[in-house]
């Protein structure tokens, strides 16, 4: 018999596929309180993406639970402790997708400093022979400050070192293997950089770690580029200030409460938005869907799990 799922997220088609072909799946979006209370005994996995909750009060309703496999980094929406108390594997895809939520984090970053979208609608509304578009910021040989110096961060610094820039960063604790200037805390780091990028672990330990003073020493001609969580930035702080020019311009491809973005923003032409896409190209989220069906696959043929959290 096929071991049954929940599925909590909407997966790509082709991993949805495929699960529908090895497991029994039940979506939680078409389950009401009553048909989830019958099925509840025999469901055995939680198929989950980044962006899920999956909490303490359901995993104590599913007694035979035993894996939540995350399609997607991240796996703040997990209540990890409450899984191992519950002896429930979690799982999730590093590494396939640091490359890609590198690439968007520079891109964003480009496309804020050089103005790149306003640029693009500037032209298409036919304004370019009324007269010259505004000068830009330099990228290149500035100094980028990095809020979470994991393999995303470690990934980015790369890349910013090919454009020379001086890079920093603040983290839980300081890397003894590389170069990078650390300084203990956001707002110190905000402080000494031109451009200050997020890709920090979300959940409770990092929420609002981006607040009002961070953004405050980050200044007027400050950028804040975000690739990690809503959650890690006060949302109303970051609209406050991109609204009082308080710091110079925002990158954001996540939001507080996706896919709802502030309608302050759109007003904004100091801010580029994207939809939670920093991972979105066709051969990561392959890679991506690849690993989720293995770590379930592997859990249920008795190997061992590819890609546990820690
Ligand atoms: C999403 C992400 O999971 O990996 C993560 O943590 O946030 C993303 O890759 C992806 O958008 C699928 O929902």
């Amino acid at each position: 018999m096929k071991p049954s799922l929940l599925v909590v997220a909407r997966l790509p088609d082709a991993l949805q596929h495929q699960l529908n072909t090895h497991f029994d799946c039940h979506h939680a979006t078409q389950l009401d309180e009553a048909s989830l209370a019958a099925l509840a005994p025999r469901l055995r996995g939680i198929a989950a993406n980044g962006e899920s909750s999956v909490t303490r009060a359901l995993i104590a309703r599913l007694p035979a639970l035993e894996i939540i496999a995350v399609f997607g980094v991240g796996y703040d929406g997990i209540d990890v402790e409450a899984a191992r108390e519950h002896a429930v594997h979690v799982t999730h895809t590093p590494d396939v997708l640091t490359d890609d939520v590198a690439d968007f984090a520079i891109a964003l970053l480009l496309a804020t400093a050089r103005r790149v979208v306003s640029a693009d609608r500037f032209v298409r509304r036919g304004q370019w022979p009324a007269g010259q578009y505004p000068l830009s910021t330099r990228v290149s040989g500035k100094r980028l400050g990095i809020v979470g110096l994991g393999r995303i961060g470690q990934a980015i610094a790369q890349r910013a070192a090919a454009f020379g820039m001086h890079l920093a960063y603040t983290g839980r604790s300081r890397k003894t293997d590389v170069s990078y200037a650390w300084f203990p805390d956001p707002q110190t780091l905000a402080a000494n950089v031109d451009f200050l990028v997020v890709c920090a672990y979300g959940g409770p330990t990092t929420r609002a770690l981006i607040d009002a003073r961070v953004l405050q020493a980050l200044g007027p001609n400050g950028l804040l580029i975000n690739v990690a969580r809503g959650s890690v930035i006060d949302e109303t702080a970051l609209v406050n200030a991109l609204r009082e020019n308080t710091i110079g311009g925002a990158g954001l491809d996540v939001f507080c409460h996706e896919p709802q973005v502030p309608a302050a923003l759109f007003d904004l032409d100091n801010v580029v938005l994207t939809p939670h896409m920093a991972s979105g190209t066709a051969s990561t989220r392959q890679a991506m869907a690849d690993l989720t069906f293995d770590n379930l696959d592997a859990h249920f043929s008795g190997r061992p799990l590819p890609t546990p959290v820690p």
